[in-house]
């Protein structure tokens, strides 16, 4: 007896250990450049939520937010080259990797955030989509970010000749650079970490973007003056690596595939949401926002488009945006 109790207790035991390695849990990296809580975070989160429900725990999610694995032109290599499974960035920093990628950063193209979204959720997209996956990467999900505005310690911005001289950090895209460029100022691309020291100790004047990343990387404290000329309604991008995600068998595909659409409506609701709380607090802490004349921006985007849409692909695509109503 006692020994049927031995051998049935190393039979559990085995049984027990075959089972863990059966359900192995495989844990997925994501980067992030933003703080925990951030929308991009949590609809990451959500994801990771989703993947391990449905999956029985056989797959989970772990975000490394705040620029822990590094700034988002380092992590798109790293998710490139399969070092890390998944990153969630803007889609700027592609533009020089994904030509399509080019189109949802042209500067006034949307004409709304509802533009945007249809767009994005339709057959443009999935050509964006089907883009990436020449650059190895899986596009799970698009997120919004609203609007980026150009922000600055010096004085206030009404009208394009009040941007005259001023120094931007723009994002790592040349798009924004000639944008900036276009409109009679001069802009530096650096990593969005550098941003606050770089306008406190003056080398550049100021920046752009949505109100949530002017609030949460405390922008506001050292450039007051922000101006919702609304240049662009920039999307961001969740990816997987193409290599890892091949890996999986067909039915978890389809489980990653559909936990990434689930998770866009969640991050959109809290997007809404952390929009009207970031001006809120910004406001509060004392920046100052005008309201320019947008006309003024958007002739002077001209070149822009001249030099950036050349190939008919992209044009093609331009004039299909504009045809989304
Ligand atoms: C934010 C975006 C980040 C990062 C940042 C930047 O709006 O969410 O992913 O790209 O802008 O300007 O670098």
């Amino acid at each position: 007896m006692l020994h049927f109790g031995k051998v049935a207790a190393a039979f559990t035991v085995a049984a027990t250990l075959f089972a863990s390695t059966a359900l192995a849990q495989t844990v997925l990296k994501s980067s992030d450049t933003h703080p925990d809580g951030y929308p991009t975070v949590e609809g990451v989160k959500y994801f990771g939520e989703l993947i391990k429900e449905r999956t029985e725990g056989r797959y989970e999610v772990e975000v490394y937010h705040s620029a822990q694995l590094g700034e988002e032109k380092d992590t798109i290599e790293q998710v490139r080259s399969g070092v890390l499974e998944l990153n969630r960035v803007s889609m700027a920093p592609f533009n020089g990797t994904v030509k399509e990628s080019i189109v949802p950063a042209l500067p006034y193209l949307f004409r709304s955030e509802e533009h945007m979204h249809k767009v994005m959720d339709g057959p443009i997209g999935d050509q964006i989509k089907t883009a990436f996956e020449g650059a190895g990467l899986v596009v799970l999900a698009f997120y919004d970010a609203g609007s980026r505005s150009f922000y600055n310690r010096t004085k206030p911005i009404n009208s394009v000749d009040d941007m005259k001289g001023l120094k931007f950090r723009v994002i790592q895209s040349d798009i924004f650079v000639d944008m900036v460029a276009a409109l009679g100022a001069n802009a530096t691309p650096m990593p969005y970490g550098e941003v606050y020291s770089s306008i406190e100790t003056g080398v550049i004047d100021g920046a752009e973007n949505n109100f949530p990343s002017y609030d949460t990387a405390k922008h506001y404290e050292v450039a007051k003056h922000y101006s919702l000329d609304e240049h662009t309604i920039l999307p961001e991008v969740f990816v997987m690596n193409k290599a890892a995600f091949d890996q999986l068998t067909p039915e978890d595909q389809e489980i990653f595939r559909q936990a990434g659409k689930d998770s866009v409506a969640k991050q959109r609701e809290l997007w809404a949401a952390k929009v009207s709380e970031s001006r809120k607090i910004v406001e509060e802490a004392g920046a100052q926002i005008t309201t320019p004349d947008k006309q003024g921006f958007i002739d002077a985007m001209e070149p822009v488009y001249a030099k950036h849409v050349t190939d008919p692909v992209l044009q093609k695509m331009v004039d299909d945006v504009k045809a989304v109503q």
